[in-house]
C-alpha cells in the first residue's frame, strides 16, 4: 500500500466518523425533543400550561354499557381512572395505555400523547360484552 492510498483510507475513516457522530447527535436531539414534547419544556415539577392537571374519573359499568362511554382529557394530565360496576361483572381495559381494571380498581396514567384511546370491557360478561366500548379523547392543550 502506498502513502497516497493510506491517506485516502484515513480520510474516508475520518469522514465516516464525522458522519456517524453527526448522526448520533441528531438522534439524541430527536430523543430530547420527544422528551420535551412529552413533559413540556417547563422545569420538572411544573405543570405544562393548560395540561398537567391531576384529574380523576369514575367509569360506571352495567349490563352492557359504560357510563360515561366517552370522556376527555388534555395532554400532560395525570388521569386516575376508576371502575365501578353497578350491575354485572365488568372490566375496563385501555390497551394503548396499559390499563386493565377490575371492579373497584383504579389506575393513574400520564397522558403524553394526543389521540383517541379506545377502551373496552375486559371480562366476558355476557351477550352484550362486545358492545361495551368507549373512548378517551386526549387533546393538545
Ligand atoms: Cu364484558
Amino acid at each position: 500500500m502506498n502513502k497516497k492510498s493510506i491517506m485516502f483510507l484515513a480520510l474516508v475513516a475520518i469522514a465516516a466518523l464525522i458522519a456517524l457522530s453527526a448522526c448520533g447527535n441528531k438522534t439524541n436531539n430527536n430523543a430530547n425533543n420527544a422528551g420535551n414534547a412529552a413533559t413540556g419544556t417547563a422545569p420538572a415539577g411544573t405543570p405544562a400550561a393548560g395540561g398537567g392537571e391531576a384529574k380523576s374519573i369514575t367509569v360506571n359499568a352495567k349490563n352492557f354499557e359504560f357510563e360515561p362511554a366517552e370522556f376527555q382529557a388534555k395532554v400532560g394530565d395525570k388521569l386516575t381512572i376508576s371502575l365501578n360496576n353497578t350491575a354485572g361483572n365488568h372490566g375496563l381495559a385501555i390497551p394503548e395505555l396499559g390499563v386493565n381494571l377490575k371492579n373497584g380498581e383504579s389506575a393513574t396514567v400520564t397522558l403524553d400523547k394526543a389521540g383517541t384511546y379506545d377502551f373496552n370491557c375486559s371480562i366476558q360478561c355476557g351477550s352484550g360484552h362486545d358492545n361495551m366500548v368507549g373512548k378517551l379523547t386526549v387533546t393538545e392543550t
